[in-house]
């Protein structure tokens, strides 16, 4: 999964594709590079990010959704507002990716009226705002799963096909360095809720944490972060290093250490 932030102010990539232009050209760069979906955000929820008004959020996001509809992958749209999702999923995107799994007022509607579209559901320890300010578990693993399990089984509920739903554990997402690493060894406790797993460690400080290196230096263990949440079972990475990311597979693959 191709990363696409048309914000000014993400983490690692902001105001670089905040104009139309440069998001539409990247969308493509990124397909080029190997990327079988992208997932266009246009709200950063780094640390502290502001909250975007809906009317912002749409006049960044939909130009880049309908470019990016005509490219022929899957699109996903990452927004935690059910407005921002009708109106991207009505602009042809495929699938919705939720920091706050559909946890907001209106957003599970949404999902359940549109029958074909996916949905991944993440796990988040209180809102961008605040989460970072000493997170804690008593068991993160445990807590973790137990949360995907609750909203993956409230999905369905309200009408969602199980096979339209990935889960993912939220890495930074309210979570110190040593709960997200504690997610990665225990994957496959997460693994046993039976749905697909997304993981997005591309750039995130816990990289820089275990490196020592700055935002613009974590290929490398981005890379071998990516790896080890396939090796132990994800289905999904969410890269901005598409290129790079699609190479370091393919020789996993050759390998004999991860399969198709
Ligand atoms: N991480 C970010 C944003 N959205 N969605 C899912 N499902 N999983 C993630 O790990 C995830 C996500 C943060 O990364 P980025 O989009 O590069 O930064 P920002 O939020 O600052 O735009």
């Amino acid at each position: 999964m191709g990363i696409v932030n048309t914000t000014p102010d993400s983490f690692s990539d902001g105001g670089r594709y905040l104009n139309e232009r440069d998001a539409c050209r990247h969308c493509e760069v990124l397909l080029r590079d190997g990327a079988d979906l992208l997932d266009i955000g246009a709200e950063s929820t780094r640390p502290g990010a502001p909250a975007v008004p809906v009317e912002e959020e749409l006049r960044r996001l939909l130009p880049v959704v309908r470019f990016a509809v005509t490219l022929g992958v899957p699109v996903s749209v990452d927004t935690w507002k059910p407005l921002v999702m009708q109106a991207a999923l009505d602009a042809g995107a495929d699938v919705v990716n939720d920091v706050q799994a559909l946890r907001a007022d209106g957003a599970m509607d949404v999902v359940a009226a549109h029958p074909s579209c996916g949905v991944c559901l993440m796990h988040m320890q209180g809102d961008p705002q605040t989460m970072q300010r000493e997170p804690a578990y008593h068991d993160v693993v445990a807590e973790v799963t137990g949360f995907l399990e609750q909203r993956f089984r409230a999905v369905v509920s309200a009408g969602v096909a199980e096979e339209r739903v990935v889960l993912d554990p939220g890495i930074g997402f309210g979570k110190s360095v040593a709960h997200n690493f504690a997610l990665l060894q225990s994957q496959s406790r997460l693994m046993q809720l039976n749905r697909p797993i997304l993981a997005g460690w591309s750039r995130k400080s816990s990289i820089g944490a275990i490196t020592g290196r700055s935002v613009e230096q974590r290929l490398a263990g981005s890379l071998a972060a990516a790896l080890a949440a396939l090796a132990r079972g994800a289905s999904i990475v969410r890269v901005h290093d598409v290129a790079e990311t699609v190479d370091a597979i393919k020789i996993w693959r050759a390998a004999g250490l991860l399969g198709n």
